[in-house]
């Protein structure tokens, strides 16, 4: 196995260890909540984003379990929003990360209490002090977390992917959409670890660009996998932008070139990265995989 790869699953290993131990349900009546969320969060995913953190809290000394639990905070987010995605009143899937989706193995009502739950534990987890000694530290993260979820970040983004199915979109407009629906969180996960490091605003500048650029890529190569990819290997359903009518980078650019923006711009996210040394290195394997992966 590669450095990357083993130094991702290394990654997810701590990561559903820290999530296991925040999804312990504390009363019966809730067991049936808790073990919705936690069918939505553990056993899947490729957990790029607690990756990211953990790698940019490594490039400032930041302890181990502060980048964890901010790494699990992210991850629920993220598993929050695919189980609301994946609703009938969103996306309407069935398969997620190689299984029903959560409003399949449970109900629709269950689903969108779970995800309702993990967005707001994400907060509760960021808000212990087993996060970070500092208050105002814990308050930034939280802050920071707050607006690339929100209305001007990830459900932004979704509510004018919402509007745009059979919509002509330019490239500008499409590319506005997917930095909010996807790239907001990617972001927040680069710049978590400046934020626990107290970093001077050259790093965080850094990982602000770095993140603006694998976000980019990284939703290229999502398009790319739903026009050429398989449900097999995806683990989710395939061929959806076009059955819905979505304009996406694909379908305005066409493959070839769709594929060699995204290449340029996963070099282009290493370049940020030029005022860090070594330690900065699985960051910088990590652009070139965000477009060659195959899931
Ligand atoms: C419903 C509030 C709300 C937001 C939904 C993120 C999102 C917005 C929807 C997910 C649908 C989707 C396919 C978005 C494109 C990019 C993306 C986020 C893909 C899934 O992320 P991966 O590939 O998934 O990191 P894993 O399963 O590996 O964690």
């Amino acid at each position: 196995m590669d450095a990357l790869k083993q130094a991702m699953a290394a990654a997810a290993v701590d990561v559903e260890a820290m999530l296991v131990r925040i999804l312990t349900a504390e009363r019966e009546a809730e067991d049936r909540l808790i073990a919705a969320m936690r069918y939505a969060v553990l056993g899947g995913g490729k957990r790029l984003r607690p990756f990211l953190v953990l790698q940019a809290s490594g490039l400032f000394g930041v302890a181990h379990t502060a980048a964890l639990r901010t790494a699990a905070a992210i991850e629920l987010v993220h598993c929050y929003s695919l189980v609301h995605d994946d609703l009938p009143a969103m996306d309407d899937d069935d398969l997620r990360r190689g299984r029903p989706t959560v409003h399949k193995a449970y109900d629709e009502a269950t689903a969108i209490l779970a995800g309702d739950a993990l967005l707001t534990m994400a907060f509760e987890v960021l808000a212990h002090p087993d996060t970070h000694s500092q208050p105002e530290v814990r308050c930034a993260l939280i802050t920071a977390l707050a607006r690339a979820a929100g209305a001007h970040g990830m459900v932004g983004g979704q509510m004018i992917d919402l509007g745009a199915e059979g919509r002509d979109m330019g490239i500008g407009e499409i590319t506005r959409l997917q930095q909010m629906k996807t790239g907001a969180l990617i972001g927040f996960s680069c710049e978590a670890g400046a934020i626990l490091g107290r970093a001077a605003e050259a790093g965080r500048e850094a990982l602000r660009g770095y993140a603006h650029d694998l976000g980019l890529a990284f939703q290229i190569a999502d398009d790319l996998l739903d026009v050429e990819g398989t449900a097999e290997e995806t683990g989710k359903a395939v061929r959806k932008d076009a059955a819905l009518g979505k304009a996406t980078f694909v379908s305005i650019l066409g493959p070839e070139r769709a594929r060699s923006q995204a290449s340029l711009l996963a070099e282009q996210a290493v370049t940020h990265l030029a005022i860090f040394d070594k330690s900065a290195d699985l960051l910088r394997r990590t652009a070139r995989y965000v477009v060659e992966r195959r899931v």
